[in-house]
């Protein structure tokens, strides 16, 4: 597939925004690590789907949300979670099933919700995000609020129904909806390139009237100016937009499924190459915005931050059983 290879200028961003890019980055990162050295000790219960390689998107899209704007996302949804503002504690504690886990352990890494920073869900099923942000969205257009609404899918969610159906509806009511479509380029282990007519996503925008952009989804830099714009116009009332980050995730589909038989070592390594925080590291010195060892303090400070969230996390309680039916209800006699 066709990927642009140079990096964007940094443009209007200032020394800090990069390095809360950076940093935001570096700890998504770090903490898919160790979630996926967790999940090796049968420290998470149920799948692992780590986010490790598409960093920049996240990052990217939510540096431009407020508290009050809202996520969905998808079964590979700890870097979305993060970068709308969950701890890595609370993430982290939720995989392992303990009470102070966003959803009091008693989610998952499906079912990430933390409403108090906007993020309304992860999800196992693929294609939902794009109809719940929609749904988001118009309740904030019915409201006359400036809220936007975010979907995060991947290329194989852009496949199901619920793509058509959302895209659709978010523009002939001109939602403030971002449809961010993360194309890893496989859908589990289905190259997308072999069950699409047009493998380019963000041309199918133009079927439902509403803009569509391709970025580069390794270059951070990229994804944040093409969410600043699709923000700005969701916000001012224009209506939503189909942004296309073009990506690879380097580890496998879940944590201790096979890397390889349908992709080839050399085609990870190349990717890996083209990492995004490897890739920012480069700029940020190049542009003199940061030296080595600033860079290496960053990273030393999140690792710690990261170690004491996991101690922290597995250092919590399971939920006790007799609360098994908190939080359950039912409108039915
Ligand atoms: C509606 C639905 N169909 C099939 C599945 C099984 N499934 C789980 S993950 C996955 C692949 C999703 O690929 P993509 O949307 O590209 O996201 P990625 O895993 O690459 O991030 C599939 C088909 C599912 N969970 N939900």
């Amino acid at each position: 597939m066709a990927v642009e290879t140079a990096d964007r200028p940094t443009g209007e961003l200032t020394k800090e925004q990069m390095l809360a890019l950076y940093r935001q980055m570096v700890q998504i990162r770090k903490t898919e690590e160790q979630l996926a050295r967790a999940h090796q000790a049968g420290l998470v219960h149920g799948a692992c789907h780590t986010y490790v390689g598409e960093e920049a998107v996240a990052t990217g899209v939510c540096a431009h949300l407020r508290t009050d704007d809202t996520v969905l996302s998808t079964h590979r949804g700890h870097g979305h979670a993060l970068a709308k503002g969950v701890s890595p504690a609370s993430l982290m504690a939720e995989l392992f099933g303990r009470t102070i886990g966003c959803s009091h352990g008693r989610g998952g890494s499906m079912h990430i919700f933390s409403p108090e920073v906007g993020m309304l869900g992860t999800s196992g099923i693929v294609g939902p995000s794009i109809l719940m942000a929609a749904g988001a969205a118009y309740a904030f257009k019915l409201h006359k609020t400036d809220r936007v609404s975010v979907a995060f899918f991947g290329d194989g969610g852009s496949n199901n129904g619920a793509f058509h159906e959302g895209l659709n509806l978010a523009s002939i009511w001109k939602l403030p909806v971002l449809f961010v479509c993360e194309n890893n380029q496989y859908a589990t282990e289905v190259p997308f390139a072999t069950v699409a007519g047009n493998p380019n996503v963000a041309e199918r925008a133009i079927a439902y009237g509403l803009p569509g952009r391709r970025v580069d989804g390794n270059d951070v830099v990229a994804v944040y100016e093409a969410a600043g714009e699709a923000v700005r116009r969701a916000r001012s009332g224009q209506g939503p937009t189909l942004i296309e980050c073009v990506t690879y995730r380097t580890r496998p589909h879940s944590e201790g499924m096979r890397d390889t038989g349908y992709r080839t070592r050399e085609e990870i390594e190349q990717w890996r190459a083209r990492d995004p925080i490897v890739r920012l590291r480069a700029k940020l010195r190049l542009e003199g915005i940061a030296t080595d060892d600033e860079l290496r303090q960053i990273d030393t400070g999140i690792q710690t931050s990261v170690d004491e969230a996991f101690e922290m996390a597995k250092n919590s309680p399971y939920p006790d059983p007799r609360t098994a039916l908190d939080h359950i209800y039912s409108s039915g006699e």
